[in-house]
């Protein structure tokens, strides 16, 4: 077995993470490669094509996933899986789940080095629309891999212009035909920059992470009266954004009353017929709730709708509120955690504990296979922004840990 001080390559995981970041590049520096575009279906070809190289033979099921397999003395064994997610927001940045992929390749390349051969298969993941923000909600297609969505349902999904995600998948040639799940995982590790200020804050290199917050996503629509805004009077009007702004608050102060671990966001909101001059009759709106604990999470819900109902009875606005998205907060498994520690440790890099802000494909994944994630920082913790960036040494430290976790597990008989 490979000893402790055995490294990555680290320049050879910047190049790629370099290169990579050309597919979709935006002229702020960041990456738009939103799921099932031509810029996802570019960017999985480059993978498929390094996998190849480094000489993995690929499977892709029938949601799109990517399992690139290095093969180990005994392939009956349930293999160690690593990875994450190639699509990104629309203003995304060039580490967000691409850091996980390229750092699980960067493995298989630096056991190739080794001429090492670990007892069990290695497969690296990519998982299709990761991020929810062309066909909501997120984490989809592990979320069917892990059986909690149905493929069909998945498969019918329809983005904002109505295209709909089992043509998209076809049409970049990825409607693989292996089954999306259904069979032993020994360990699941993922590699992701924390998203967030802590590590870098606290000056430490690694997030041991332990759980991950829940979720509660949301779509709202208000129906009040369209206008015309010179001759109606104020007392007369049932302004559909006017209700929106005072949801927007509502939100926020949900959020507030559960500080300091509660997150609660309005993304998105759609006026209609948005024109400067009528009075808005409908609005769309987006709400992403989060903790740690199920029960604040359910509390949130609870206020944000009895806050929702009396603000739209007030104005006489009729509302409909669908929740599109719930998982409860995870715990991850407590070898995996420890292999990380541990792996840590042999590394000599500082640490620290950390509670998952995001969601990670490793937060479905986790409800089929012992899972555990591993954290480097990113720069002044800003993510889901074209400016998002990493220190060289953060992203080799992080793929050093990964390189031990992995192999602790793929050589557990
Ligand atoms: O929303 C999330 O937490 C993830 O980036 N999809
Ligand atoms: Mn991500
Ligand atoms: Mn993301």
């Amino acid at each position: 077995m490979p000893d402790r001080n055995v490294r990555i390559d680290g320049s050879r995981l910047w190049d790629s993470l370099m290169e990579m970041a050309k597919i979709g590049a935006t002229a702020k520096g960041g990456v738009k490669r939103l799921a099932l575009t031509n810029e996802d279906k570019e960017s999985r070809d480059l993978f498929i094509r390094w996998c190849e190289d480094a000489g993995c033979t690929i499977r892709i099921d029938r949601i799109g996933n990517i399992f690139a397999r290095r093969a180990g003395l005994n392939n009956d064994l349930p293999p160690v899986i690593t990875g994450s997610h190639l699509d990104s927001q629309p203003t995304g940045g060039k580490f967000d789940g691409v850091y996980g992929v390229l750092a699980g390749l960067e493995v298989v390349r630096s056991l190739n080095d080794l001429d090492y051969q670990t007892e069990r298969p290695v497969e690296v993941a990519v998982w299709t629309n990761e991020e929810g923000a062309r066909f909501a909600p997120a984490m989809m297609a592990s979320g069917v891999y892990a059986g909690v969505y149905e493929l069909e349902h998945a498969l019918a999904l329809k983005d904002p212009e109505g295209l709909v995600f089992g043509e998209e998948l076809k049409r970049i040639g990825y409607a693989g035909d292996s089954e999306v799940g259904g069979h032993d995982v020994h360990a699941y590790f993922e590699a992701h920059i924390e998203q967030g200020p802590i590590l870098e804050a606290e000056d430490k290199t690694i997030g041991i992470v332990t759980d991950a917050q829940g979720q509660r996503w949301y779509e709202i629509v208000l129906n009040g009266v369209e206008s015309h805004a010179g001759p109606t009077p104020m007392d007369r009007r049932k302004d559909a954004l006017l209700g929106a702004g005072r949801i927007v608050d509502l939100v926020n102060r949900v959020g507030l009353d559960h500080a300091p671990l509660a997150c609660a966001t309005v993304g998105m909101l759609e006026v209609y017929p948005n024109s400067r001059n009528v009075i808005p009759g409908r609005v769309f709106l987006t709400v992403d709730f989060r903790h740690p604990d199920d029960d604040v999470l359910a509390a949130m819900d609870r206020e944000m709708r009895d806050g929702v109902a009396t603000i739209c009875g007030d104005m006489g606005l009729e509302v409909h509120i669908d929740q599109i998205f719930y998982y409860a907060p995870v715990k991850f498994e407590d070898s995996c955690v420890a292999a990380v520690r541990k792996a840590t440790g042999d590394c000599g890099y500082s640490m620290r504990d950390m509670v998952s802000g995001a969601g990670h494909d490793a937060c479905y994944v986790a409800e089929i296979a012992p899972t555990s994630m591993i954290f480097i920082p990113c720069v002044d913790g800003i993510s889901h922004n074209e400016i998002e960036d990493a220190k060289p040494e953060w992203i080799t430290a992080g793929a050093d840990v990964l390189l031990h976790a992995i192999l602790a597990k793929a050589n557990e008989i």
